[in-house]
C-alpha cells in the first residue's frame, strides 16, 4: 500500500511567511497534481509554541541562522515561524486538504525540536507516524513539500531506517538552503536508498 506524505506545505515556509522558503509555493501545484492518485494521504504540520527553544529570539544573543548545541544535538536557531494558532501555521490557502487522513503535528513541545514526520530530533521521541502506517499495511511512502532540507530530508531517512520504500517527488519540494544544505540533502537521501521522480512520473511509479 501506498501513500502521499506532504511535509509543511504552511503559509510561514511559503511566499511573505516567517520562514519563507525560495519558490515554497511552487510546490503546490505538483503536490494538488498527484492527490487524486492515492487512497491515502497525509500531512505534517509544524506547530511551535511562542517560546519554542528553537527561534533565535528565545536565545539572548544568538542570531537567527546560528547554530547552537542542545542536549540532544546540533540545533539551527530559526526566526520565529509555525506559532501554535496563528496564520503562519495554517496550510497554504491552494493546497488541497480535503482528502487529508492524518495531520501530524510536531515541534509542539517547548524543548525540543522536531523536522522529522517520525521523530523528534532526539531521535527517539515518536511522533506515533510509524504505527499508523503500519497498522495500514502502508510500505511506500511518496514524499513531498518544504524544506527538502530540513523536515523532508530528515523524513525521508527516517522512513528508509523504518525500512519504508521512499520516492521524493523532486519537483514538488523546495529547499532552504544554508551552506550548500540543498545538495547535500539529496546526496543524503540518495546514498539511503530514497528514489527521485518527477511528479509526472507518478502513474508509471504507481502502476508500474
Ligand atoms: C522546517 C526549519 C524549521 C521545515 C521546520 O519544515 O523544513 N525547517 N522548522
Ligand atoms: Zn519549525
Amino acid at each position: 500500500m501506498n501513500a502521499l506524505l506532504i511535509i509543511d506545505v504552511q503559509n510561514d515556509f511559503c511566499a511573505a511567511g516567517k520562514l519563507a522558503v525560495h519558490n515554497g509555493d511552487k510546490v503546490i501545484r505538483p503536490i494538488n497534481q498527484v492527490i487524486p492518485k492515492f487512497e491515502h494521504i497525509i500531512q505534517t504540520q509544524d506547530w511551535h509554541p511562542k517560546d519554542h527553544l528553537s527561534f533565535a529570539s528565545n536565545h539572548e544573543g544568538k542570531s537567527e541562522y546560528e547554530q547552537i548545541v542542545l542536549p540532544y544535538g546540533e540545533q539551527v536557531l530559526w526566526p520565529d515561524h509555525c506559532v501554535q494558532g496563528t496564520t503562519g501555521a495554517d496550510f497554504h490557502p491552494e493546497l488541497n486538504t480535503l482528502h487529508t487522513q492524518l495531520v501530524i503535528r510536531k515541534g509542539f513541545r517547548k524543548e525540543i525540536d522536531s523536522y522529522s514526520a517520525f521523530f523528534e530530533n532526539d531521535k527517539t521521541t515518536s511522533t506515533g507516524l510509524h504505527g499508523f502506517l503500519s497498522s495500514l499495511g502502508i510500505k511506500r511512502l511518496f514524499m513531498c513539500g518544504l524544506a527538502t532540507d530540513f523536515c523532508v530530508k530528515y523524513s525521508a531517512l527516517d522512513a528508509r531506517k523504518l525500512s519504508y520504500d521512499v520516492t521524493l517527488l523532486t519537483d514538488a519540494v523546495q529547499a532552504i538552503d544554508l551552506n550548500n544544505s540543498k545538495d547535500s540533502a539529496l546526496a543524503e537521501m540518495k546514498a539511503a536508498g530514497v528514489d527521485f521522480i518527477s511528479s509526472g512520473e507518478i502513474d508509471t511509479a504507481l502502476n508500474g
